[in-house]
């Protein structure tokens, strides 16, 4: 499994194996898990099982990015992740924090944050600057428009050779603005149809064998209803892991989960079978 370590100078991660990312939604309207740890207790209780439970990163988020979300202004978002990230930043987790605005990575990089999740892909260079001048590793995540639009008809020529291609390209760009190290994510569910979705997660040896980490975020996702006829997000679990061992297999770094404990589990019974002998 992989291992974080606390230098002298911040968190240094060697990524063995894939590593669990676990889903802590501040928000109201998430559209697997709205409300749930909306309050502090609440939200705390949460991140401290899926720490116990073994997972290397907590990623919080205090706006939803579902199709047809609305934006919520910076000030919301940073008074629902600033308490948060205060009240975990010495629990010895990684603490991402998930968010489209350059100024909620800013102060949640300086209230204690290590690294920054950004659906929207780094496009904002105020957005490279804000980790470049933290030293904070950044995660990339391809997007087709904006959250509010993005299911309307999403199009590409070919899905893989252009998502990849996008996010090699700021991957390139993140380094040239001085970001220390990025993870890529082809953004399952942001701007694709079922077919770009499972075009993308096929296709994953292609991105993993390059030099960056990759991060696949397929948990509770539509996508899951499409294949297996499960409505509700909630009952999605097994087949998020189904996606995500295979992500895994495939290479990934890591995977964003929100069913935590599970992923750990089945990560170190599929990386013990990995094993030689
Ligand atoms: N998916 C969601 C949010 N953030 N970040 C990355 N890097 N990759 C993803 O696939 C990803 C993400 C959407 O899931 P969730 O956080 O559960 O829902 P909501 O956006 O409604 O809060």
């Amino acid at each position: 499994m992989p291992g974080g370590e606390r230098g002298a100078d911040g968190w240094r991660v060697e990524w063995r194996g894939t590593a669990v990312m676990g889903v802590l939604n501040v928000t109201p309207d998430s559209f697997s898990d709205g409300g749930q740890h909306f309050g502090l207790g609440a939200a705390l209780a949460c991140a401290r099982q899926m720490h116990g439970a073994g997972v290397l990163i907590l990623d919080i988020g205090g706006e939803s990015t579902r199709p047809g979300a609305e934006p919520v202004p910076a000030d919301t978002e940073l008074d629902r992740v600033l308490p948060v990230i205060r009240e975990l930043k010495e629990d010895g987790v990684l603490l991402s924090v998930d968010t489209l605005k350059p100024e909620v990575a800013q102060a949640a990089l300086r209230a204690g944050a290590h690294l920054v999740n950004d659906v929207g892909g780094g496009r904002d260079p105020e957005m490279l600057r804000v980790c470049s001048d933290a030293g904070a590793p950044l995660c990339i995540m391809h997007m087709q428009g904006e959250p509010r639009t993005m299911q309307n008809s999403p199009h590409y020529g070919d899905v893989v050779a252009e998502v990849f291609a996008f996010l090699r390209g700021q991957a390139a760009a993140a380094r040239a603005a001085g970001v220390p190290d990025v993870l890529l994510d082809p953004g399952i569910g942001f701007g694709k149809t079922r077919e770009h979705n499972l075009a993308l997660l096929r296709a994953l040896p292609q991105l993993t064998t390059g030099p960056d980490g990759v991060l696949v975020g397929a948990s509770r996702k539509r996508l899951i209803d499409y294949l297996a006829d499960v409505p509700q997000a909630g009952d999605r679990d097994p087949g998020t892991l189904a996606l995500h061992l295979h992500a895994a297999r495939s290479g990934a770094a890591v995977v964003r989960a929100h069913a935590a404990a599970a992923h750990v589990q089945a990560l170190r019974v599929q990386a013990a079978l990995d094993l030689p002998g």
